[in-house]
């Protein structure tokens, strides 16, 4: 079976971009000619997103090759239990709900605040009748993540569980959900792997770079990451050298024409020193990276390089100093002249 997963869409009535990731992931799946798609959570941003958004979203899931299981998360998690027409299925039933294909089951679980003994006992039991079993979770796993990185909530509240635990279950695939910031693959104990996909659009500048969903094959047992046309932030920072002033220009434009064309809002900071014109060189800078958002910090310290206390250090420097270390040394001293220049320290 080739199941295509996703989750925390967070789709929101004032961001028409989760509409269009969603669409995009849909896409994904008709042309990975998948059986099955799996959100495993948030699909909504909140129960008031959900009412506003139903009957657009109502004709987006129905009419598809492949079916489509997901699980409500801690965002929509109560809207799914009030008999409205989402154009799919979100299982809602405890403990777990277990679909089946052929040899194989995934075992739907609707989010719960925390993995009691009860629901862990379920989850160990279900489907153990079947070859291949694939449990959809919604969940904050113990490897070691910024809170941050779990959306906006954070915090340690929502079903947490760790990988041991989850190893004792004998799943071979848990496809997760809650875990915005990047795609993540683990192997258990067990043998089992675990993947959390990563929200399929930023929501934030917390989630940077281009997002994916993840394929699973489970006949050839292979896991591969997808890369969506979704919208995404991106970040760039530079020091840069005196001196090397074209070599940062290089690097920037490398790193902008990789994206040019993509859906994203790109960030890049440029600091350090400069051995040029301030205006000149942000004029370089804005046209390798037209449409990204500058924060220009550089300083230049051509005023420096002339002063008498700079060139009685960089007599020493060449003495005293190995060759290795001498371009860090020299940076150090040059941002200190200037800064006591600026401050009128020096004469
Ligand atoms: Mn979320």
């Amino acid at each position: 079976m080739r199941i295509l997963h996703t989750s925390d869409l967070h789709l929101r009535v004032d961001r028409k971009e989760t509409v269009d990731a969603l669409k995009s992931i849909l896409e994904a799946g008709a042309s990975k000619r998948i059986d099955l798609l799996t959100i495993s959570g948030d699909i909504f941003h909140s129960e008031r997103d959900a009412d506003a958004l139903r009957p657009e979203i109502r004709g987006l899931f129905g009419n598809h090759s492949f079916d489509i299981i997901a699980i409500p998360g801690n965002h929509d998690g109560t809207i799914f239990t009030k008999g409205f027409d989402f154009g799919l299925k979100v299982n809602t039933d405890f403990p777990c709900m277990v679909h089946h294909f052929n040899n194989e089951c995934v075992v739907a679980l609707p989010y719960v605040d925390t993995p009691s003994p009860e629901i862990l006992r379920d989850l160990k039991n279900a489907g153990t009748e079947y070859e291949t079993r694939t449990l959809l979770l919604h969940c904050t796993l113990d490897i070691g993540f910024g809170l941050d990185e779990y959306g906006e909530e954070g915090g340690l509240r929502y079903f947490p569980i760790t990988r041991e635990m989850l190893s004792e279950l004998q799943y071979d695939y848990i496809l997760a959900g809650h875990f915005h910031s990047r795609c993540e693959i683990r192997k258990l104990k067990s043998g089992g792997l675990f993947v959390y996909p990563g929200s399929p659009i930023s929501h934030s500048t917390k989630e940077l770079g281009p997002r994916h969903a993840v394929l699973v094959d489970t006949e050839k047992r292979k896991v591969t990451q997808v890369c969506l046309p979704t919208f995404y932030f991106d970040k760039l920072e530079i020091t840069v050298i005196p001196g090397k002033e074209s070599e940062a220009i290089a690097q920037l434009t490398d790193w902008y024409q990789k994206k040019e064309a993509n859906n994203c809002k790109l960030n890049v900071t440029v600091k350090g020193i400069i051995r040029t014109d301030e205006n000149k060189f942000r004029k370089s800078l804005e046209k390798a990276a037209p449409q990204a958002d500058l924060d220009y910090l550089c300083r230049d310290v051509r005023a420096v390089l002339s002063h008498p206390l700079y060139r009685r250090f960089k007599k020493k420097l060449k003495k005293s100093v190995d060759a290795q270390r001498r371009t860090s040394v020299d940076y150090v001293v040059l941002e200190s002249i200037s800064l006591l220049l600026a401050g009128g320290e020096l004469e």
